[in-house]
């Protein structure tokens, strides 16, 4: 069977033909549109016609996609169980939607070796992609902060905070005709006092979920997502132990807390 096209129209149907059932969600962008906002350092080293896909995470992640793929023993070794489960669910459905193409895949969680950096700025490609608006400082007139920073962070129209970046796909070769435009996404924290509500909320108080409040979202982490996430990460593997996903073995358990030299300080994040 010949392979399906690749263009901006169909990727995402292909994609969320494997993606969308296990929580997922993609959104197609131009390589250029994200790198239009960023400095030299931090651009994708590809051609600004590039076709990309940024993949969310949904609530239904959780239940969908993480608990079978620890239930089915797949997490293996040291890494953050629900890096692994991004990681594979991600390459079983590029294999399976795009055979024979060429896909670079940067996670969330991992830095460029050289520089330290994030591979790819999640927030910033979801904003440019208009799966969700990334509120940041400069979007606050006449901010009261001073020279304290604030951290931006991205608001999704259905989810409102409940969802995660997780995934920029690169289509090498795959390049978007100047007649597809760029969408903005949704401004659904259009005034001043609920953005510096948001800011505050995200950077001073993030544990109490509030932050993810701001709209009222379609649907919100179960409690039980909401009690793996607020397990500081070295104690996760114990909990999934007490829910009965993972085995102890003789002699330790069959996954160790995230090793120190982990990618990102708190990868496997919600
Ligand atoms: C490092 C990191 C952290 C660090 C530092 C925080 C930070 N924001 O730097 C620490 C460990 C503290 C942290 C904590 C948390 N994090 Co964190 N973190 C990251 C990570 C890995 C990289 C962020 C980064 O370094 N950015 C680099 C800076 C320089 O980028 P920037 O500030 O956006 O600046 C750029 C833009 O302004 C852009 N730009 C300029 N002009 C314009 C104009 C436009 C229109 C646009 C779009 C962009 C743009 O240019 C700048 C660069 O030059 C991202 C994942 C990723 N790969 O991106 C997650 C991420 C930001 N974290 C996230 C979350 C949820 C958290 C936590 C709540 C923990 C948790 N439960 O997961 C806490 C919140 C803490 C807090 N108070 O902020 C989420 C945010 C989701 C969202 N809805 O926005 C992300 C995206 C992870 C994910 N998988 O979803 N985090």
């Amino acid at each position: 069977m010949a392979s399906p096209t690749v263009n901006f129209e169909t990727v995402t149907c292909l994609l969320d033909d494997s993606i969308s059932n296990l929580g997922f969600e993609s959104h197609p962008l131009k390589i250029g549109w994200y790198n239009d906002v960023l400095p030299a350092s931090l651009r994708q080293p590809h051609h600004e016609d590039t076709l990309a896909v940024v993949v969310l995470s949904t609530p239904d992640m959780f239940e969908r996609a993480f608990l079978p793929f620890m239930e089915k023993g797949c997490c293996q070794g040291v890494s953050d169980p629900i890096d692994q489960c991004v990681k594979h669910t991600i390459n079983s459905a590029i294999s399976q939607s795009f055979p024979g193409k060429k896909v670079e895949v940067s996670y969330d969680y991992e830095m460029l070796p050289a520089s330290r950096k994030p591979k790819f700025l999640a927030q910033t490609a979801a904003h440019v992609a208009g799966a969700a608006y990334y509120y940041q400082e400069a979007d606050v007139t006449d901010h009261p902060w001073g020279d304290k920073k604030k951290f931006g962070v991205c608001i999704h129209p259905r989810f409102g905070g409940w969802f995660a970046i997780r995934a920029l796909l690169v289509f090498e070769g795959v390049q978007v005709g100047c007649e597809v435009l760029q969408s903005s996404p949704p401004d659904c924290v259009p005034s001043r006092e609920a953005r510096i509500q948001l800011l505050e909320d995200f950077n001073l108080r993030w544990q109490d979920w509030k932050y993810r409040d701001i709209i009222p979202p379609v649907q919100r982490y179960s409690q039980r997502q909401r009690d793996y996430f607020s397990t500081r990460p070295a104690q996760r593997p114990a909990l999934l132990q007490e829910w009965g996903f993972l085995q102890k073995e003789k002699g330790g358990s069959q996954l160790e807390p995230p090793a120190s030299g982990s990618l990102i300080p708190h990868s496997g994040h919600g």
